[in-house]
């Protein structure tokens, strides 16, 4: 399903405007089709970048050509990449011409494929090289930059490792019963079994934190009208973003900005007042702050700090969610005092900064500085399953007693083996190939 053998051509830079844009071309004809369009004669010295022109119909520009040879390119196979003036118009023209001369358009995330497909970078790496162009944090850009550089990978090759020696033991078992001679005792197999069970856990105990980094989270700030929810939003946002007045009940969609917060990529989502109402506008926004709440990682509960509190009114809105109680307008004189609540005010920026330290906090916990090995789902969800396997096999294990059948043992072993495989991509089905490479842009 996936041919290899033409060479491909794509724009390689964002689209729109820029001071230089590239076209990569990759495969077995790349010199041959980056020949037809340049005016230089000489051929390419490899991993030079050398200044040359292109004209392609009416449009003209001054380029430089860098030949990758294979194996050593980004895909394996023969690269050219052309930077020519950052206009859509050249750079179309460029593909265009790169067409005529015997290329065939990219699709989405093919050139990473090949890479992938030529043994340079394992599925894990293709994935973070999809990861890192979508990063929208520093951290979320460090953790795809360390599976990159394959620190997942290294893990996973450790488990496989100490799986397969495992699996060797008792296939010899197996294969030489006559001898009367358990290779492996069960209590051995048990605690080789439990150890690589515990290498599993703790990668997959990154997973929620990691998670968090690949996907961020989404807080929702709530209250009663005129709590001063809208102010706060617009603080933590930096911008005007909603309207505030002075007039209970005025927000009533649910607006939502996303925020770098100390590195974590937070969606923020502020609601309308919730209060008993006959509105039937502000009601249907009462319904939707309700649902957005039900959708939070975290819940901002505020209430305005300056004016009487009903008590019964917390304990009401308390739900099992993550909750912060946020006590707002601190510039003015207050009116109750909790131990649990953030003292903020929106105006003065007072509290602001220990705010998002909490928020910061009740998400991610101490630090979300050191990297999570597991960012992502597909990895995460075949950790599980292997994780599984393992339960199997070592019940396997405790309950053949004395009388210890390999063949149960195996089968699981094998089976979580097969998962480890399918995460590194070096047993994995077309379809999985598909979803994975789905999610690049073109060019990539
Ligand atoms: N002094 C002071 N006033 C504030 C502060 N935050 C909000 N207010 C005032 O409180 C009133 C309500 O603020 P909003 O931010 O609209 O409150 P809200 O909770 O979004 O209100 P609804 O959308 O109607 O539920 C406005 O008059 C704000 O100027 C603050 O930190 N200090
Ligand atoms: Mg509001």
């Amino acid at each position: 399903m996936f041919s290899t053998t033409d060479t491909i051509v794509a724009i390689a830079t964002p689209s729109g405007r820029g001071g230089i844009g590239v076209v990569r071309v990759s495969g077995p004809g790349a010199l041959q089709v980056s020949s037809a369009l340049l005016a230089r004669r000489a051929p390419l010295a490899p991993r030079r970048a050398t200044f040359s022109r292109v004209s392609a119909g009416l449009v003209h520009d001054q380029v430089v050509a860098t030949f990758f040879p294979r194996p050593a390119s980004y895909t394996g196979d023969d690269v050219v990449e052309i930077a020519t003036h950052g206009s859509s118009v050249v750079l179309n023209a460029v593909v265009n011409a790169a067409l005529d001369a015997g290329a065939r358009l990219a699709a989405p995330g093919e050139f990473t494929l090949r890479a992938y497909l030529n043994g340079r970078i394992d599925l894990p790496q293709a994935e973070a090289v999809a990861d890192l162009i979508d990063a929208a944090t520093p951290l979320q850009a460090r953790a795809a930059f360390d599976q990159l550089n394959g620190t997942l990978t290294t893990a996973i090759g450790e488990i496989d490792a100490a799986l397969f020696d495992l699996i060797a033991k008792l296939e010899a078992s197996v294969d030489f019963p006559d001898e009367g001679y358990h290779f492996v005792e069960p209590g051995s197999a048990a605690r080789s079994i439990e150890s690589i069970a515990l290498k599993i856990d703790a990668l997959l105990e990154t997973a929620s934190r990691g998670r968090l980094v690949r996907e961020g989270a989404t807080v929702v700030i709530a209250g009663p009208r005129n709590a001063g929810k809208s102010s706060l939003f617009n603080a933590l946002v930096g911008s005007h973003r909603a309207i505030v007045t002075p007039i209970p009940g005025t927000t009533r969609d649910l607006l939502t900005e996303v925020v770098d917060l100390n590195g974590l990529r937070t969606t923020l989502v502020d609601t309308a007042g919730i209060a008993e109402s006959s509105d039937p506008v502000e009601a249907e926004g009462i319904r939707r702050a309700r649902s957005a709440l039900a959708v939070s990682d975290l819940i901002l509960l505020v209430y305005d700090g300056s004016s009487h509190l009903d008590e019964p009114q917390i304990i009401l809105e308390a739900t099992e969610r993550k909750t912060l109680i946020v006590a707002s307008k601190a510039d003015l004189p207050s009116a109750w005092r909790r131990d649990d609540a953030l003292l903020v005010s929106a105006r003065t920026g007072q509290g602001m900064t220990e705010l998002i330290a909490a928020i910061h906090h009740a998400l991610a916990g101490e630090a979300l500085t050191d990297t999570p090995a597991i960012t992502n789902v597909r990895h995460a969800d075949l950790l599980t399953r292997a994780r599984t396997a393992l339960r199997a096999a070592a019940a396997a294990v405790s309950d053949a007693g004395g009388a210890l059948s390999e063949e149960f043992v195996l089968s699981d072993l094998q089976e979580a083996r097969g998962l480890l495989e399918e995460v590194t991509g070096r047993r994995t089905p077309d379809d999985v190939l598909v979803h994975v490479f789905e999610r690049f842009c073109v060019g990539k």
